[in-house]
């Protein structure tokens, strides 16, 4: 490692929230250094607009801050840079208390799951001391029964700096808390910037939530799924080899331009995720919002995406406030989401928040009503256990799933997958039906399968009781006509290694299975080869041999077909069958012919030859060319 890439121990993403001119974007300056604000308009009007970013190292801590704006008509913007964030820091004004967008924005982070935070009181030295005091009991009251219940408040006022000390040391505690994003996983980076930066090209930013990007790397950009090239990579204002989860990072991409780029869009491990619209998830309403109907429409923010989102809800017609329920919400845009990603609804008119919630399933299938696979799916995505989502998904698709669909769709790394299926296989619940790259089948479904296909041989066997079999093809099109090809054939593999099945080249016949002629059969049959053993050439009406049998016409025919099989006869058109051993013959008086007269080979010769009329020599010969031991020459034949 070379000097200066000491790497830190601990990055923590620190979000402000709280009402507009609360003093966020002082606080974040006055802890940090680095005004937050941007924008030509935002230092103009004194407002925030757009996120703002700034960056403290605190001992081996290094701590990214992400701020927010409190206007209530820039909460979209809120929401994008709220995603990320490990910790909040809840800021009250000291002279307005708590005001809607500090309700609203505290609303956003619990709705996000976001676990830990700090209350900063600001502007203290605005107020008399007893008021600072009420306001920091204001502030306990509010935040009682939710996550921030016994987080530290702190007073701080950005023009003396009273306080930040103070801050600082919980914030340094708080963070050591946090558990910190895995670098270990795949990697995705919901972009909030995207901008063109002189000699560089395209940057795009965003909080790295998962994973570790190096330069060179290829990665995905969602939802246009296109390939893209890391060519730089810049963390906490310097340039970096390698980037991890938990950071904010600024990725020089190649092989694009900036307007193909904006918020919304993620960066990911290439190839093995789908961009989404029909997302399964656990909806919550806030206790303030009014009743929502099924199928209504909303605004659906998740990452730094924003789109608007029809809500069915499943089994309701109605969902009321405070209440919770499962939900299929279908996007008018297409997204990256993955199990276990939080989003945020909001109204249309008026514009507020009213709930968010959990996605559970992100390529989930259209529901059927009453659907078992969906409803056990369901269930086990919300208890979160590996085993069960998969032997759930694994129940649901019955074509059988492989391991570029398992990660899609749960986001597992290859280890976990690996690992998960071979607890389910040892347990009986799932079949490996090929063991590299794994696809798995339920046991229910393989079972099923396999009975299908037992009940689909016997029938066939009974029903053409002189074939041998039912052919491979003909058995997947009646019983497994819905599975992947690996997993017939396991089924196939299972039969035969139980020997209840027997597969010989593309016929598969049970087990111990002859294809059983009664006595009468077997003489007919022995009568039919007799017949035309003894007629040579001068082969007999293949009607009239069959007319003189003791068997009916169809069975009589079966057996015909049989001896054609077994080759023992030999089918030249139709209705001209000779026995093997006549053509044997007929090929062997050929080429005495040919070593004694030569291989040109008129009509009138072949005739005298086999001995037969023209209206067999024509056949015969037709039949000689296809089996190429001669070749029509005008009017003659050439013997090969
Ligand atoms: N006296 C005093 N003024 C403060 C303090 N903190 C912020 N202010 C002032 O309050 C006003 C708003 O501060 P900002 O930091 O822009 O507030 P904000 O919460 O970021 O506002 P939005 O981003 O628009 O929501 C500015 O004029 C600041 O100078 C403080 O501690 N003491
Ligand atoms: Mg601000």
């Amino acid at each position: 490692m070379h000097r200066g890439a000491k790497t830190m121990g601990k990055h923590v993403i620190v979000g402000t929230a709280g009402h507009i001119d609360h003093g966020k974007s002082a606080l974040v300056e006055a802890l940090t250094g680095t005004h937050p604000d941007r924008l030509e308009e935002e230092k103009r009007r004194g407002i925030t607009i757009d996120l703002g970013f700034a960056f403290l190292d605190l001992g081996d801590v290094r701590l990214g801050f992400v701020d927010v704006p409190g206007h209530e008509r820039f909460v979209r913007n809120m929401l994008a840079g709220a995603s990320g964030i490990d910790l909040i820091l809840l800021v009250v004004a000291s002279d307005e208390s708590i005001k809607p967008q500090t309700r609203e924005h505290f609303d956003i982070c619990r709705l996000l799951g976001i676990e830990r935070g700090i209350v900063a009181i600001t502007k203290a030295d605005l107020v008399e001391p007893d008021v600072l005091g009420l306001v920091k009991l204001e502030a306990e009251e509010f935040v009682r029964g939710s996550f921030l219940e016994g987080a530290a408040i702190v007073g701080v006022s950005a023009k003396t700096g009273a306080g930040l000390e103070e801050l600082k040391r919980e914030l340094v505690q708080a963070a050591a808390a946090i558990r910190g994003k895995d670098a270990a996983r795949h990697v995705r980076l919901p972009i909030d910037r995207a901008f063109a930066m002189k000699g560089f090209g395209t940057v795009v930013t965003g909080t790295l939530i998962s994973g570790t990007l190096r330069v060179e790397d290829e990665v995905e950009l969602f939802p246009t799924e296109r390939r893209l090239r890391v060519r730089g990579l810049h963390s906490g204002g310097r340039a970096v080899s390698r980037a991890e989860a938990g950071q904010r990072t600024a990725v020089n991409v190649a092989d694009v331009e900036t307007e193909e780029i904006e918020r919304g869009m993620a960066l990911a491990t290439p190839g093995i995720f789908q961009a989404t619209q029909r997302i399964d998830a656990r909806v919550t309403l806030l206790p303030s919002a009014p009743t929502l109907k099924n199928r209504a429409r909303v605004h659906f923010h998740q990452g730094t995406a924003e789109t608007v989102a029809a809500v069915n809800l499943l089994g309701e017609n109605a969902l009321a406030a405070g209440g919770t329920t499962l939900a299929q919400l279908r996007l008018d845009q297409p997204i990256l989401a993955l199990p276990g990603d939080r989003f945020i609804l909001r109204q249309f008119s008026p514009l507020v928040t009213i709930g968010g919630g959990v996605v559970l399933d992100a390529l989930a299938p259209r529901h059927k009503k009453s659907d078992l696979g969906a409803a056990r799916l369901l269930g086990a995505w919300e208890r979160g256990a590996r085993d069960g989502i998969l032997a759930a998904l694994a129940f649901e698709d019955s074509r059988g799933l492989d391991m570029a669909q398992i990660i899609a769709r749960t986001g597992w790394l290859e280890t976990e997958v690996r690992a998960t299926i071979q607890k389910l296989a040892e347990a009986q619940k799932i079949r490996v039906v090929v063991p590299q790259p794994p696809m798995v089948i339920s046991t229910e479904e393989m079972d099923a399968l396999v009975r299908e296909a037992e009940r689909e041989i016997d029938e066939f066997h009974k029903k053409n009781p002189l074939l041998p079999g039912i052919a491979k093809e003909d058995l997947r099109g009646r019983a497994a006509g819905r599975v992947k090809p690996e997993v017939f054939r396991a089924a196939l593999d299972e039969l035969a290694a139980q020997r209840k099945i027997v597969v010989t080249g593309d016929v598969v016949q049970r087990a111990g299975r002859e294809i059983a002629l009664s006595v009468e059969e077997s003489r007919a049959k022995e009568q039919i080869a007799q017949e035309f053993e003894c007629a040579g050439l001068a082969a007999p009406v293949v009607n009239e041999v069959l007319g003189k049998l003791p068997v009916d016409s169809r069975r009589a025919q079966k057996l015909l077909q049989i001896l054609i099989r077994e080759k023992t006869l030999v089918k030249v058109t139709e209705n001209l069958v000779f026995h093997a051993a006549a053509v044997k013959h007929l090929k062997q008086l050929l080429a005495a012919y040919k070593k004694g007269k030569g291989e040109r080979l008129p009509i009138a010769a072949f005739k005298e030859l086999a001995g037969v009329s023209r209206k067999y020599a024509i056949p015969l010969l037709e039949y000689l060319d296809r089996e190429r031991l001669t070749r029509r020459v005008g009017d003659e034949r050439v013997i090969l």
